[in-house]
């Protein structure tokens, strides 16, 4: 069995926006997100389990949450003429894609899903709150120089190795998983336990590629558990 000690896992973006219509625990009904992934909540069984096997295990499991300001630089409609999918250069970088507004701070779509469960995790990290920068990686915002500070706390607590999973595989997974092998953590995704925007055409497999290339591992998490 994986040796959870020293380890952490993170739970990339876990939220209503990137998921598919459902009825709430409440029983209240949430419409698709606003940047809906077909299976986005498929990630939230595997979580849920890996979730509690760490936790019960002495590992760490870290939850995050894009959290936007309402105008936020990311969105097309805070630039006039512009649609999903252009790009614009941005303070520090250059070809931020444009998406619809989404995980607005606040709102029912910056939820995480209802049924994932948040009694096993330690730390809650909302990236891409600032309103002239993304954040698509856990570590570092999209200039890649302006830190998150959950490396600080990783190396803090001694953690050497990273499970990832959630949203989306060829966006926030990838970006993180990608600093995660450079800042020098054993950097597993478990391929059972993401989902991709699919967007533009074969970023996944683009994704999976060049996380392999770093040096990221892809395993199930049946291999793990
Ligand atoms: C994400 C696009 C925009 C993600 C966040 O969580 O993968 N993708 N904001
Ligand atoms: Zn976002």
């Amino acid at each position: 069995m994986f040796d959870f000690i020293k380890s952490a896992l993170l739970m990339i973006d876990v939220q209503n926006d990137f998921c598919p219509a459902y009825t709430a625990r409440s029983g209240k009904k949430r419409p698709s997100g606003a940047l809906a992934l077909t299976a986005g909540d498929a990630v939230v069984d595997p979580l849920n389990r890996l979730a509690e096997q760490c936790a019960g295990a002495g590992g760490k499991v870290i939850a995050t949450a894009d959290w936007h300001p309402p105008d936020h630089a990311s969105f097309a409609a805070s630039h006039p003429g512009l649609k999903p999918g252009d790009t614009v250069d941005l303070p520090g970088v250059t070809g931020q894609v444009l998406w619809a507004a989404h995980c607005v701070q606040g709102s029912e779509g910056a939820r995480f899903h209802d049924r994932l469960k948040l009694n096993p995790v330690h730390c809650i990290l909302r990236k891409g709150f600032r309103r002239d920068l993304d954040s698509y990686s856990a570590f570092f915002e999209n200039d890649r120089r302006t830190p998150t500070g959950l490396d600080g706390f990783l190396k803090g607590l001694g953690i050497t190795a990273l499970l990832l999973g959630g949203l989306a595989t060829d966006y926030c997974v990838l970006y993180s998983a990608l600093d995660a092998a450079r800042l020098g953590y054993r950097t597993i995704v478990l391929t059972d336990a993401v989902q991709g925007l699919g967007y533009p055409a074969g970023s996944v497999e683009r994704a999976f590629e060049t996380m392999k290339a770093a040096g990221v591992v892809l395993q199930h998490s049946g291999d793990i558990l």
